[in-house]
């Protein structure tokens, strides 16, 4: 069996390493535009970000293993029928995305800013208790992550609202699903949490419409895609008062480019794109029993959608 392995930004020795170690039936090999004119035919390959030129050097492949949960980058190459996307389940992400957003919110709603305020400038003061039950959370996409950012929210007894495209259940979450309840779910929030995969859609669902819905004093935390978040609409919210501000960790261009309103404005918390990082062992075993699976003709989990696109 042979695997190539073709991930951007990303230093490929420790992941060679790994994935030799954890597969030391198959030969791994490091893919580059022309590396393989010596007649090397990878069965599968472990990706992130792959040109097409891998695709069309390689359209024998019968699966693309991607080192990440959102596999919007590879809905926009042009695949063969027969190969399958395999998104990353998982993996260690949905710990570290429930810390992470309930870290942004606990912030939000505690004040926690304001009061780093105060002492930096030597205050010794109290704000007055908020209530949780004035602080909605609607988590946009129950899912892998989704669902666990919702129980973990729940378990702080914050009112939790989820909504995903089919009906689920999960404990302690009032759940909507549909286009046809999205305005309900909407104006029942105040915490907007977006943990959607990027389709089309959902690209742009958070814009100057759906956000005015928000009970006032609404929040916006994105940890899904920045292109879910129209910018301008969230900036003219913030400044008009009907939005308190934002938690954002992704962007339509990343890295944030210099000089953008984001960067500096009181009331959004920037991150680079660090809310549930990969991490390397857990994805390489993953992807490596999966791939045996695979070989062995047995189903394996998160092969994506093409039609839906997640
Ligand atoms: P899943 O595919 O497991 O879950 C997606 C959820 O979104 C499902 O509940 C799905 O509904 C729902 N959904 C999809 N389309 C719609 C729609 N049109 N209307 C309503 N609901 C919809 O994804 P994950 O939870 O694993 O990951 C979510 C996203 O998080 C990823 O796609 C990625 O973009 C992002 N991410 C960001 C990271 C970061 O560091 N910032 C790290 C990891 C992921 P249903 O249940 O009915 O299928
Ligand atoms: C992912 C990501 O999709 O890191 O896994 O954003």
């Amino acid at each position: 069996m042979k695997i190539a392995f073709c991930c951007m930004n990303t230093d490929p020795r420790p992941w060679l390493q790994s994935l030799r170690a954890a597969l030391p039936e198959a030969e791994v090999v490091e893919w580059s535009p022309g590396s393989m004119q010596d007649g090397v035919r990878p069965d599968y390959a472990m990706v992130w970000g792959p040109p097409q030129q891998l695709i069309d050097e390689q359209p024998q492949m019968k699966a693309l293993f991607n080192i990440g949960a959102g596999v919007d980058a590879l809905m926009k190459l042009s695949l063969p029928p027969h190969m399958q996307v395999v998104r990353l389940n998982d993996a260690g992400m949905s710990v570290q995305m429930a810390e992470f957003v309930a870290h942004a919110v606990i912030r939000h709603y505690r004040e926690l800013d304001a009061y780093e305020r105060d002492v930096a400038a030597g205050e010794w003061r109290f704000r007055k208790p908020l209530l949780r039950t004035d602080f909605p959370i609607g988590v946009m996409g129950l899912g892998v992550l989704g669902e666990r950012v919702a129980k973990t929210l729940a378990m702080f007894d914050f009112p939790v609202l989820g909504w995903s495209r089919s009906p689920r259940q999960v404990d302690g979450v009032h759940c909507f699903s549909g286009e046809a309840t999205f305005d309900e779910f909407l104006s029942a929030t105040r915490i907007l949490v977006c943990l959607l995969p990027l389709t089309p859609e959902t690209r742009g669902i958070m814009n100057r419409d759906t956000l005015s819905l928000l009970k006032p004093g609404g929040y916006v935390i994105n940890v899904a895609r920045g292109a879910h978040l129209v910018e301008d609409d969230l900036l003219a919210l913030i400044d008009s008062g009907h939005l308190a501000g934002a938690a954002l960790d992704v962007f339509q261009t990343e890295p944030l480019p210099a000089g953008h309103a984001f960067w500096k404005h009181p009331k959004i918390a920037v991150t680079p794109h660090t809310s549930a990082r990969t991490l390397r062992e857990d994805t390489v075993l993953q992807i490596a029993q999966k791939i045996r699976a695979m070989a062995r003709g047995e189903p394996v989990a998160g092969v994506v959608d093409r039609e839906r696109g997640y």
